[in-house]
């Protein structure tokens, strides 16, 4: 389903147009208003004048979270304070929060953005969406609220917690939509399951899962455990929230991102040089529309790749594959790179085990050690021991087929992982912590 069809089905000449249009304007406005920018522009001694195509982008300097950081919280804001109508920030893991700041115009494409990604997946007005993403600091609920509401669809505003009363309100309540993240959806529909609702009985039809990695095998499982279509949307606090870009439910393969608002690159996460098309590297993001806070080249730290070939679906708009990783997330372990949706699909596709996963990572002596704890499916806790022995030398052993490391497979009670609210925490690394 389209939302705005013009927009959505640019020809690509009169898209990359508007982009340049907009490319300019944005570096015009980062020079004249945000010293950050111009220091950065004048260090490498361009102007936002000698930007006349597209691929000069090329030549323009780098913003970094660290950047965000350190002009924490207003530094690289481009309109005065009064101008900002709302705030949002993230903690991340380390550091201080990274603040963004809207005008109501950037509170405006915000809504249009997320109610086309929301639409992508075949929302409309008819639909009830539950939006169990957190509300507040954090972009998700605010985020999918504004765009489910653009929509015309009735929004049940549940945020994250209490999951067995959000499981009672869907059914209730008759939510179609569910929009939260893929490890919050499965705790909710365990709090279902534990309260006699049933995901399957319930009119429910599509997910809009995102905020955090999952894998296709992650997908099939919540597909089959809750009768829905699930879709993967993206976004980043930094840029703006969800909706950066998200699957068409027509075609998913890959996430349309919006263009006329967002331009892509892809870089060597090491040389910074860009990469073509199809080559996975981290994305780079400009937005060309924000005023409270334009990024320039915007370091997402995010491993993906741009497809331009065109989609079933008639949108124009370029599409990113479905998320690596975070660079930050990759596992080295003994020198060999493990992302953890590989071992998530490990886990997945060995049958009896559930969804719920952590992993852990530490050193004996100066070896580093990978422990994989899972929790068994309740149908499977009461087998015998034998059975259960034999299933985790068989994921330990998939795991060193296809991954080339080796790890120590822990099964686990149901129910002994800890739930995560937001997002899933999927990695202890306690090599840290020496
Ligand atoms: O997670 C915004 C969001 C909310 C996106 C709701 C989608 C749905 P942050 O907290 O700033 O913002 O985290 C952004 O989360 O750089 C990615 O590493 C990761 N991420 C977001 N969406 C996906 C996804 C929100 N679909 C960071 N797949 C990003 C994989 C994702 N990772």
């Amino acid at each position: 389903m389209l939302f705005n069809i013009r927009q959505e089905t640019l020809p690509r000449e009169e898209l990359e147009a508007l982009q340049l249009r907009r490319l300019r304007d944005v570096c015009n406005r980062a020079y004249a208003n945000v010293p950050f920018y111009r220091a950065a522009f004048d260090e490498i001694g361009l102007t936002p004048a000698d930007i006349r195509s597209l691929d000069d982008v090329r030549h323009l300097p780098f913003t970094e979270k660290q950047d965000l950081r350190d002009h924490y919280p207003y530094g690289l804001f481009a309109v005065p304070r009064e101008n900002i109508v709302r705030l949002h920030a993230s903690s991340g893991t380390t550091g201080k929060a990274v603040v963004s700041g809207y005008t109501a115009r950037d509170l405006d494409i915000w809504a249009e953005l997320a109610a086309r990604s929301l639409s992508a997946a075949g929302v409309t007005r008819s639909d009830v969406v539950h939006v169990a993403y957190g509300y507040g600091l954090f972009t998700g609920g605010l985020g999918a609220h504004g765009g489910a509401e653009r929509v015309g669809a009735t929004v049940v505003p549940a945020s994250g917690g209490a999951t067995r009363r959000q499981a009672q309100l869907m059914r209730d309540f008759g939510a179609t939509v569910l929009c939260c993240t893929p490890s919050f959806a499965l705790h909710l529909w365990e709090a279902g399951q534990e309260t006699g609702v049933d995901f399957r009985d319930l009119p429910l039809r599509i997910g809009v899962f995102g905020a955090e990695p999952w894998s296709e095998a992650m997908r099939r499982d919540m597909e089959q455990k809750m009768g829905i279509t699930a879709c993967n949307i993206y976004g980043l606090s930094e840029v703006m929230g969800p909706g950066v870009a998200m699957e068409c439910a027509e075609a998913r393969q890959g996430l349309h991102i919006w263009e006329d608002h967002f331009l892509p690159e892809i870089i060597d996460p090491v040389s910074g040089e860009r990469l073509p098309a199809g080559e996975t590297g981290e994305l780079v993001l400009t937005t060309l529309t924000k005023e409270g806070v334009p990024l320039i080249r915007y370091r997402t730290r995010d491993l993906t790749s741009l497809d331009f070939t065109p989609c079933a679906c008639g949108r124009t708009h370029a599409r990113i594959a479905r998320l690596a990783g975070r660079s930050d997330d990759m596992l080295i372990i003994r020198g060999v790179n493990v992302f953890p949706q590989q071992i998530e699909t490990l886990v997945l596709e060995s049958g009896g085990l559930s969804h719920n996963y952590q992993i852990v990572v530490d050193r004996e002596g100066t070896l580093d050690t990978l422990e994989v704890h899972v929790e068994v499916d309740e149908a499977n806790f009461a087998d015998e021991i034998r059975k259960l022995q034999s299933l985790e030398r068989s994921l330990a052993k998939n795991i060193k087929e296809y991954l080339g490391v080796t790890a120590r497979v822990r099964l686990m009670e149901p129910h002994s992982i800890e739930r995560s609210e937001g997002k899933a925490k999927r990695i202890v690394d306690r090599r840290k912590e020496r």
